[in-house]
């Protein structure tokens, strides 16, 4: 459904993912990679610029909580405004027990009424539903045949008249017959000598059976001029609902979605296949999740969302110091990035790998507590027992807190003005990416 829709998205959101900050370029880039995605999917260029510039103007204005990365916020700026493109709610059928419910499918022709019509007396019938299958498509030769057809396939009754040509007519005959029916689908017809006619005769057959529910047929592969086509229907019958077929496989779907949620009425189903059983209930938060390749929304969100208690508290400690020494096991170019970043001066690469090790057992001797707390040292006998079950001079344990203080101190100024996360701030610092003359305040740390 949707191929390459769905893969550009699922693209994006990896690479968003991925970055390990987002200034304002990069979120420009994004925003521009979105609206090109939207429009590849036959979104129209206003809409989707619309849509950019409302992330824009919502990501900027957000008041973003101290260490919590920006990806997050994009991410979910995104997805809340894909699924409000895409119609927010979902909504049930019109159908209740204990009564004669009518369905009245309308369309143009070709867009998959009688297909649709049988689909969904297939998914009543499932659900417990008596269906009655209705032709009042008089005006297509084989109209007749096609239904009947598919009412066999699936066991399902059927009612036409091959000889008659008014469809008011037979569908005036269906209500009487099934009168103890649950619900009774009329396929109608899409093509007329003029499309005036077709609209009168929507209005004629709308007036007998005051349709529970009207269900607009649309075609997905026609793009945004799904919202035209939706308003001339529903000014001449009002239309409840509307079905989208053709999702399966297809590159634009993704205008004619977007199209056919803003017209007002909701889309309840959404058609994916040639077989009766292609066709769901449409959910945008689930079709959403799904385009981005997560198969529950909950998880989604669980990811687009999930803040570690950690980060949102923004407090960097020698535990996060410790954590960054273990992932990357000491290389050389990194030492010596940190020789660059820290401005130790007159110190060889070799003296640091010795000393690099000697702080990663530092740290490895300090309790839950201390690496949680480094303040815990002014206590000089933490400083000596910890000297002492790592093998170092406590002169060296006190070296490591005052590096650890510049570092803290970095980590803040980057996490403040780069908007990044604790993790991905010590990474820059650490692998020398950091243009210290660019933040604000260095010299205090210097
Ligand atoms: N791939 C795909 N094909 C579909 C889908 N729904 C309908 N079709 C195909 O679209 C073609 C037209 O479907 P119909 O159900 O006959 O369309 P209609 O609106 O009844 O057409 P008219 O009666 O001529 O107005 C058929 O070949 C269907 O198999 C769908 O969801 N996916
Ligand atoms: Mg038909």
């Amino acid at each position: 459904m949707l191929d390459s829709f769905r893969s550009s998205l699922q693209k994006l959101f990896n690479k968003i993912r991925g970055l390990p900050y987002i200034d304002e370029k990069l979120l420009n880039d994004i925003l521009m990679e979105f609206q090109r995605t939207l429009i590849d999917a036959d979104v129209s260029v206003m809409l989707a610029s619309e849509i950019t510039n409302r992330i824009r103007e919502k990501i900027l204005k957000t008041k973003i909580p101290e260490g919590i990365p920006l990806n997050n916020i994009v991410l979910q700026a995104l997805y809340e405004e894909l699924v409000s493109l895409m119609g927010k709610k979902s909504h049930r059928l019109n159908v209740r027990p204990g009564k004669q419910n009518i369905i009245m499918l309308v369309g143009l022709q070709g867009s998959g009424k009688t297909t649709t019509a049988a689909k969904l007396a297939n998914y009543l019938k499932k659900r417990g539903y008596k269906v009655i299958l209705v032709c009042a498509d008089t005006y297509r030769p084989g109209a007749y045949d096609q239904l009947k057809q598919l009412s066999e396939d699936i066991g399902v009754p059927f009612f036409g008249d091959k000889n008659e040509k008014n469809p008011v007519k037979i569908v005036k005959k269906a209500l009487k017959q099934f009168k103890k029916a649950d619900v009774l689908i009329v396929d109608t017809a899409g093509r007329h000598k003029e499309e005036k006619g077709l609209i009168d005769e929507m209005k004629k057959l709308a007036k007998v059976l005051h349709p529970d529910e009207t269900i607009l047929v649309i075609d997905g592969l026609i793009g945004q001029r799904a919202y035209d086509q939706a308003k001339a229907f529903s000014e001449a019958a009002p239309v409840g609902a509307i079905i989208v077929t053709k999702l399966d496989g297809s590159a634009r779907g993704g205008g004619a979605l977007a199209a056919s949620a803003a017209t007002g009425a909701p889309i309840k189903f959404i058609g994916t296949g040639e077989k009766i059983s292609d066709l769901e209930p449409y959910v945008p938060e689930y079709f959403v999740a799904r385009l981005l390749g997560m198969p529950d929304p909950n998880l989604l969100k669980e990811i687009v969302e999930s803040t570690p208690k950690a980060i949102l508290s923004g407090k960097f400690t020698l535990r996060d110091l410790l954590a960054y020494y273990e992932s990357v096991g000491g290389g050389q170019g990194f030492l010596s990035r940190i020789k660059d970043t820290l401005k130790l001066k007159g110190i060889t690469d070799k003296m640091i790998e010795t000393s690099m090790k000697r702080q990663l057992a530092i740290l490895k001797s300090m309790t839950a507590q201390e690496l949680d707390d480094p303040s815990l040292f002014k206590d000089r006998k933490r400083i000596e027992r910890v000297a002492f079950g790592s093998g170092a001079n406590p002169i060296e344990v006190k070296r490591l807190l005052v590096q650890f203080e510049k570092i803290r101190k970095l980590v803040r100024t980057l996490m403040r003005s780069r908007k990044l996360s604790k993790e991905a701030a010590l990474r820059k610092i650490m692998e020398g990416k950091v243009d210290l003359t660019e933040i604000k305040g260095l010299r205090r740390i210097r």
